[in-house]
């Protein structure tokens, strides 16, 4: 790696709990055994040997004898910034326990489990990795091991590599999986022992006992800095409406730390949409009003966030693409009901297309590749038609993305994964599975951090997927109850017509501990 700043990154030390620091005298203290989110009898069937464990906590003990580990790790779905920590974290708790453990890592993804291709990893070659953004040290993939030859594979190859311990670094669904393959293994007689950990830029696996998973924070203050630099760019050149789609699947968390952060003029929040039951009718009403309202004021100009997630909480679009799922599994030519034939009938040409053509390979409409931004626009062009607006209203594009999930992690990401890392080996090393490595009280100074380890069964209920009952962890969406809603809605209508934009910069990693400590604002 050549870039002066990527070096400079590799020799940046997070700094540990406290609790990490002496590992020879840490102890899990157990607390009561726990229940499932929900759903309890039907979960405590389908994990039958790991329901009801406890959660455990972290405290200064006895010291306790260390054996020399043999452990695998794999990257689960989308790129978040600290990922190479959780591993050179993971690598570091192992080795200072025993200099003879092993760290393998399984390439590509949970497929590499199944296909048993898996690398031995070295001191030398993560030191290039260490504080670097991405997941190109072993790669990630989607596939997921559900299946009964997939399962069987799996313990095949866990079995030939002799694993003690196996950690699964991913989202909601990973960590789920991270579950069912702990109750697998225990069920064929197994031993090794399977620990997840919280994977997510969009920071919708998160609860009681997760405050934010890790990539969340790096991805936001990245989006932030380029929402920032458009906001200035606006209030400069005085002309444009810029109408920008932000990653995040389903929930809106992403959207509402940038819209904390940057105040730009309109932030759809999909859950509130939901809530409200609004139409796509009403959202154009809602932004076409600030916009006229801003025009009035001599400002034809601004920035509207829109989450990734927003149209299947719009309730016709939602009911729209079920019918669509539906009949486009039998038909090219769908026969729609009429209301949902009404709201199609409503969409602009080009969102129409995609609706029809976008198919993911089970026949499904590809949701998150739908222009949102663009039709927001389109939508927002025609009213403003209509009304005989005389304003000026030229839109420009954005969708930020990809560009946010693998940069070079924040402090606070660094420092949160290389615990992260710590936690799951100690874990494996104490004799857990089915666990979720946690850091906790994350507000504060990172040697004040609080360590734990969370049954997954506990944050788990039943949910309904392809059509089949399935056992979930609850995906967390924007409470519209929580302090960030609270602020971000009590401020709303005056970052709507005044210019009250904030420009936070990029991400800072070195001096004023003011600058480069900070965490999520809606943590
Ligand atoms: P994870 O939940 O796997 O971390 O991924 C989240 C995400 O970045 C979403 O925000 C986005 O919708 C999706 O991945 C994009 O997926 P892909 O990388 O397959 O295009």
């Amino acid at each position: 790696m050549k870039n002066s700043l990527c070096e400079a990154r590799q020799s940046f030390l997070p700094k540990l709990p406290d609790c990490l620091k002496n590992l020879s005298k840490l102890i899990f203290e157990k607390g009561p055994s726990t229940t499932s989110h929900a759903d309890s009898s039907e979960i405590e069937k389908l994990f039958p040997r790991l329901y009801g464990q406890p959660i455990v906590e972290a405290k200064n003990g006895d010291h306790l004898a260390f054996r020399p580990l043999r452990v695998g790790v794999v990257l689960s779905g989308g790129q978040a910034a600290g990922g190479h920590n959780v591993i050179t974290g993971l690598f570091d708790a192992l080795k200072s326990m025993d200099h003879d453990s092993e760290l393998h890592g399984f390439l590509n993804g949970p497929s590499g489990i199944i296909d048993h291709k898996a690398v031995l990893l070295k001191a030398e070659k993560l030191e290039s990795y260490r504080n670097q953004g991405g997941f190109d040290l072993i790669g990630a993939g989607r596939t997921k091991i559900e299946t009964d030859e997939q399962l069987q594979k799996s313990l095949k190859t866990i079995k030939a590599m002799e694993l003690d311990g196996l950690v699964i670094i991913g989202g909601d669904d990973s960590n789920t999986n991270a579950a069912v393959l702990a109750e697998y293994f225990k069920t064929e007689g197994c031993d090794t022992q399977v620990i997840g950990v919280p994977k997510t830029i969009d920071g919708d696996l998160k609860n009681e006992h997760i405050e934010v998973s890790f990539g969340f924070d790096t991805a936001t203050k990245t989006y932030s800095e380029a929402l920032g630099n458009i906001a200035r760019d606006c209030l400069s050149a005085k002309k444009y409406t810029h109408f920008v789609k932000l990653m995040g699947r389903s929930a809106s968390h992403i959207a509402l730390e940038c819209a904390l952060k940057v105040h730009p003029n309109v932030t759809l929040i999909s859950e509130e949409v939901l809530e409200k039951q609004m139409t796509l009718a009403d959202i154009t009403t809602y932004v076409a009003d600030t916009v006229q309202k801003r025009s009035e004021l001599g400002k034809d100009y601004g920035i509207i966030l829109i989450p990734e997630g927003l149209i299947e909480f719009i309730p016709e679009v939602k009911q729209l693409i079920s019918e669509l799922n539906e009949q486009l599994a039998k038909s090219d030519t769908p026969a729609l009901s009429p209301a949902s034939q009404q709201a199609f009938n409503n969409l602009p040409e080009n969102i129409q297309k995609q609706l029809l053509l976008d198919r993911d390979p089970h026949g499904n409409v590809q949701v998150s590749h739908i222009n949102t931004e663009s039709l927001v626009a389109e939508m927002v062009k025609k009213e403003l038609k209509e009304r005989k607006f005389e304003g000026r209203f030229s839109p420009v594009l954005h969708f930020f993305g990809y560009e946010g999930r693998a940069g070079l992690p924040s402090n606070f990401d660094a420092t949160y994964t290389y615990a992260l890392g710590h936690v799951a080996a100690l874990l494996i090393n104490h004799g857990y599975s089915g666990y979720m490595a946690a850091v906790q009280n994350l507000k504060a100074p990172s040697e004040e951090w609080v360590v734990k380890g969370i049954p997954i069964t506990s944050m788990l209920n039943m949910e309904v997927r392809k059509g089949k009952k399935k056992p979930v962890i609850k995906k967390a969406l924007v409470e519209l109850d929580s302090a960030g809603f609270k602020t971000f809605k009590s401020n709303r209508e005056a970052w709507a017509e005044g210019d009250h934009y904030e420009y936070p910069g990029p991400i800072q990693f070195f001096g004023d501990s003011s600058l480069t400590d900070t965490h999520p604002l809606t943590m």
